[in-house]
Formats: C-alpha cells, sequence, structure tokens
C-alpha cells in the first residue's frame, strides 16, 4: 500500500505512534508518505519507503494566523496525486480531519477516491474538540471519515459522549517497538543519582492537564522518607511554576528539570519508577513506554490509564490530586522487597502492548477502506 501519514511532528504521543507506526509499515514493505510541517522528531534517519513532504507555510502581511489547514489539504491532493496514494490516515482529529475531508472531496472531483483513516489521540476530543470553536467542523469531518479509530475504550466513549457521531469507532491501543527499548543504554544513571538514592521520572509537555505540580509535590514527601531524586523531562507552560514549587518545597537540588530530549526513552532507562498524576489522559503513551523499560508507574485513575497500568500489578493508581496517596504508592513500589515484581510485571504488560499485535488491526481497517466502494 502507498499510505500517507498525517500528524504533528512534535514530541506529543500523537506523533510519535504515527511516526513509529509508519516506520514498521514501511519495514513491512508498504509505502510511508508523511505530510507535516517538520521532520517528525522520531522518524530518524533514513530508511526504505518512508518519505516526507514538508508543509510549508508562507508569511503573508495580511495573514495574523496563516491558514495552515488549507496548506495542509493542497499538500495532501499533491502528495495523493504525484505518489498515487491509496489512502490517507490523519492523526489528531484538529485540524488534520477536516483538511483530509477538503483534500478528499477535490480529489472526488477528478474521480479520485480517497480512503481517510482518522485516529483520535485525545486532546483533540476531551480538551480542543469540545470547544464550540472547533466542535461543528471536528464533528463533521470525523462523520465524514472513511474509518475512525480510537486510542482506548475510555477515549472512545468521551467521543460519542461530547459528539454527534454516527461513525462507528474502532479501538485500537497506542502499541511499543520492543527492539527500540533493547537499545538503550542507560549507563548515565550515576550522572543524577547515587547507587542508594531512587531515581523517580516524568516525562510530559508540562501543560495544565498533566499536574506537573502535583509530580514535585508528590516527589517532595517521597524525599522526606527516602533517599531519592527526579527527573523532569520536557517543557510547557507549567514548567516555571513545578520550578517554583520546588524550590519551595526546599527540593531543588534533587530535582532535574532537563527540557525536552530527543530521546526520552533514555531517560525512562536508567528510572526507578515513572509518576504521571495527569488529570486526564486518554492513553499515556509515556506510561506504556516506562513500562516497556521495567519501569513501574504511579498514575491517576482517569481516562485510558487504568486500561494500560493494571493497579498493582503493574504500578498503582489514585485519584486526581491525591498526592498524599501518590506518594505512599511510590513508596511501596520502591520498597526491595516489591520494586522487582513490579518491574518485571510492568515488562509484561508493556509486551501485550508490543506492534507486532497492533499493526496487522490497522492494515485490516486499511483494506476495509480500500475494499469500500464510494457512497456517490
Ligand atoms: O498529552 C498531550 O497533550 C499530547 C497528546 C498528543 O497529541 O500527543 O497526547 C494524547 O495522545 C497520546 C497518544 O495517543 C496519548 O498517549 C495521550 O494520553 C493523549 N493525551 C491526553 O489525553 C491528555
Amino acid at each position: 500500500m502507498r499510505i500517507g501519514m498525517v500528524c504533528y511532528p512534535t514530541f506529543g504521543g500523537s506523533g510519535v505512534v504515527a511516526t513509529e507506526l509508519g516506520k514498521a509499515l514501511a519495514a513491512n514493505g508498504h509505502e510511508v508518505h508523511f505530510i507535516t510541517y517538520d521532520q517528525p522528531v522520531r522518524l530518524g534517519s533514513f530508511r526504505p519507503n518512508v518519505f516526507y513532504h514538508e508543509v510549508q507555510i508562507s508569511q503573508y502581511p495580511l495573514f495574523d494566523y496563516p491558514p495552515y489547514e488549507l496548506v495542509l489539504a493542497s499538500k495532501m491532493v499533491e502528495v495523493v496525486r504525484q505518489q498515487n496514494l491509496d489512502l490517507l490516515h490523519v492523526h489528531y482529529a484538529i485540524p488534520h480531519a477536516s483538511s483530509a475531508y477538503m483534500a478528499k472531496r477535490i480529489l472526488a472531483e477528478e474521480g479520485r477516491h480517497l480512503p481517510v483513516v482518522t485516529t483520535l489521540h485525545g486532546t483533540d476530543i476531551t480538551l480542543l474538540g469540545k470547544d464550540p470553536g472547533f466542535e461543528p467542523v471536528i464533528s463533521f469531518a470525523i462523520n465524514q471519515s472513511d474509518a475512525v479509530t480510537a486510542v482506548s475504550t475510555s477515549l472512545r466513549s468521551d467521543t460519542y459522549k461530547l459528539f454527534g457521531i454516527n461513525q462507528d469507532i474502532e479501538v485500537v491501543p497506542n502499541f511499543i517497538c520492543p527492539d527500540h527499548f533493547k537499545e538503550l543504554r542507560g549507563q548515565e544513571r550515576h550522572d543524577f543519582a547515587e547507587d542508594e538514592e531512587h531515581l523517580l521520572c516524568h516525562i510530559s509537555n508540562f501543560r495544565p492537564v498533566k499536574r506537573v505540580v502535583d509530580v514535585i509535590r508528590t516527589f517532595a514527601l517521597v524525599a522526606e522518607r527516602l533517599p531519592a531524586k527526579l527527573l523532569m523531562v520536557g517543557d510547557g507552560p507549567d514548567r516555571s511554576e513545578a520550578e517554583r514549587v520546588a524550590r519551595e518545597c526546599g527540593i531543588e537540588g534533587k530535582v532535574f528539570f532537563l527540557g525536552k530530549l530527543k530521546n526520552p526513552l533514555e531517560a525512562l532507562s536508567i528510572s526507578d519508577l515513572f509518576l504521571l498524576p495527569s488529570e486526564s489522559e486518554s492513553f499515556g503513551l509515556a506510561a506504556l513506554e516506562a513500562m516497556a523499560c521495567g519501569v513501574p508507574v504511579v498514575a491517576t485513575e482517569t481516562g485510558g490509564l487504568p486500561e494500560v497500568i493494571r493497579h498493582g500489578v503493574s504500578g498503582m493508581l489514585a485519584p486526581i490530586g491525591a498526592v498524599e496517596k501518590m506518594a505512599e504508592h511510590a513508596e511501596f513500589l520502591l520498597a526491595p522487597q516489591h520494586h522487582e515484581k513490579f518491574k518485571q510485571q510492568a515488562l509484561k504488560r508493556a509486551a501485550a502492548f508490543d506492534i507486532t499485535r497492533v499493526l496487522p488491526e490497522y492494515l485490516r481497517i486499511y483494506n476495509g477502506v480500500l475494499a469500500e466502494q464510494p457512497a456517490d
């Protein structure tokens, strides 16, 4: 198949999922064309069957807001025509699903049927999509997609609850590529923690939904009871507040704010525990990646997280904002008599999300939309 893969190229999980999926499809002999405004961060060096088409936005003085979705739709049309693509798989509904709809209509005028598969990732539905400024267009674009997937059962229910959707939404969970975890080195641990110290980690975009201040407050309680350090990986609007709270708690010397890392898996590979106290999380890819590194997780019981982390098996869950409870869970999981067992169970749980289980699901969906004839 020749597949157009449309995603955000940045550090967010949706871009990571799209990139890893594209790479896996390419390794299986399919031709994958990434269409986005920058090179996807996890794309890595060049490989057979992978192509990248950059969406270039021209600045014009009239545009306070350059119309990205129009340029993206035009680029989709161009790439479909030139590369003879069979279908588009768009990740994150805003604006990718609506741009794809426009591209589909333009191509229909020339008698070309372009199936569109839309994968919903989370904030496109739970935060932005329900905003009246987006809702009518997003509902429409989702309904016009030839197939729609969501990364968890929780996100599927939220989508049905929040939108007037008359489409079937299939749940295809996020995944990991085990090979990427075998290559990790992990010898930098000594740069951050002494042998007797526990190393905790958090990775996110530091947006309010991630509750990074709860990470700091949870860690402050843990650090009162155990020798411990914390790696904070990522950047975003709440970073300064998190740094301020770390100073206020007197733990600034124990917390490393590393900023964005090209390969955050390296930080996970040296960590003992992952903290994800989000307000909402449709899946929690970072938690899955932590488990794939053998790192148990303390997270909130929200959204899709309970579908990924088995409470009492691969980690522990607590109510949103319950920092004392999360610190208790952390202490429990770090206890020598529990830690090794939870590490092994985290690895086992992550194996359930191996890409080799998920790839056939997407291929089945692609084959399904390719087999369907256009209605008009
Ligand atoms: O977490 C974000 O705000 C970024 C967003 C994204 O587009 O990457 O993450 C969402 O998609 C990820 C990949 O499917 C999920 O693992 C995250 O749980 C989801 N984030 C939220 O629901 C907050």
